[in-house]
């Protein structure tokens, strides 16, 4: 089953590029650029992988970016991820990417959408990964700082497929960024957004009716409200669900316990991806591998999850 799972030609449709920075390249990348860390070694920060929440994962997620500063940096971390896709049968990827975590640190737009766009375009050549990059907003930040990190984007247009809302979700609904949103529509720019994962059903309903998304990332709590399951089912809304985040996160309390194989027998269009994989403790196919040791994944629900996420991609 486990041989049979890797070899399944999947995308992934909900990957922070920040968020597969492996130990081993932070540390490296520390090095490099003479960035002093508060861990004493690789071993020290593994151990600090532990969560009670999306904040405590975000402030370490944070802090481990701050190694990260150079096209080259940029480079690395996305060329890293581009050869797992290849090994896992990642045939297509749309990973994000959090600009604001970059220039509010002085690290000017440019190197990091260079380092990046020149690694998926090698991706696609050497690796034949074919892929399409999303801009995330911080939710955390005003949207003024969203419309600004828009108007830094907005000459490389042509750089990203889509444009995306992530960080803290609590007490940062989407309706705050209908006009950065609105905008970027007007552009050409569709949209995706993270809702429903710590924060309640409301939100996802504010994500479609507001935000005009085509993807709901993770979507996990719209279970809890009848009316917008039977939405996202006679919409065929994708949800890109992540099932190692959300056990970490505690979302949920064990992977037993998970919802992703229930929405799909409902029709709900869920798919598997892996959010923050360095942080995680897994790709897209351990992703898979929990689903079958946890929840009793069979052949024909795998087969439709990986059917969905290339069904389910932006860039045809
Ligand atoms: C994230 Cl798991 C998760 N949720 C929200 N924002 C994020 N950014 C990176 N990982
Ligand atoms: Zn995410």
């Amino acid at each position: 089953m486990y041989d049979w799972l890797n070899a399944l030609p999947k995308a992934e449709l909900h990957l922070h590029l920040e968020g597969s920075l492996e130990p081993e390249l932070l540390f490296r990348l520390a090095q490099r650029n003479g960035v002093a860390l508060p861990w004493p070694d690789i071993e020290a920060l593994r151990g600090a992988y532990n969560y009670g929440n999306l904040q405590e994962f975000l402030d370490l997620y944070y802090m481990g970016a701050d190694v990260l500063r150079t096209e080259q940096d940029f480079y690395d971390l996305t060329w890293a991820y581009l050869l797992k896709c290849r090994e896992q049968n990642v045939v297509h990827t749309e990973p994000f990417f959090d600009p604001q975590t970059h220039t509010d640190r002085g690290v000017p737009f440019e190197v990091v959408l260079n380092g990046i766009s020149q690694a998926l375009e090698d991706g696609r050549k050497q690796l034949g990964v074919t892929s399409g990059l999303i801009l995330s907003f911080l939710r955390h930040l005003p949207e003024e700082q969203a419309m600004r990190t828009l108007d830094a984007a907005l000459p490389y247009r042509d750089a990203f497929i889509a444009v995306g809302l992530d960080s803290s979700e609590m007490g940062f609904p989407p309706r705050l960024f209908q006009r950065v949103f609105d905008r970027a529509r007007a552009e050409g720019l569709p949209a995706v957004a993270h809702a429903g994962e710590e924060g309640p059903p409301e939100y996802i309903w504010e994500a479609l009716d507001l935000l005009k998304v085509l993807r709901i990332d993770h979507g996990v709590r719209a279970a809890e409200d009848p009316r917008l399951i039977a939405r996202l089912i006679d919409e065929q809304i994708p949800l890109t669900v992540c099932p190692l985040s959300n056990t970490r996160l505690r979302v949920f309390g064990h992977m037993r316990d998970h919802n992703i194989l229930s929405l799909l027998d409902a029709g709900v269009k869920v798919t598997v991806n892996s959010d923050d994989p360095a942080y995680f403790g897994g790709y897209v196919n351990e992703n898979f591998h929990a689903l079958y040791e946890h929840l009793g994944m069979s052949r024909a629900q795998a087969q439709a999850l990986a059917d969905n996420s290339l069904d389910a991609r932006i860039a045809k």
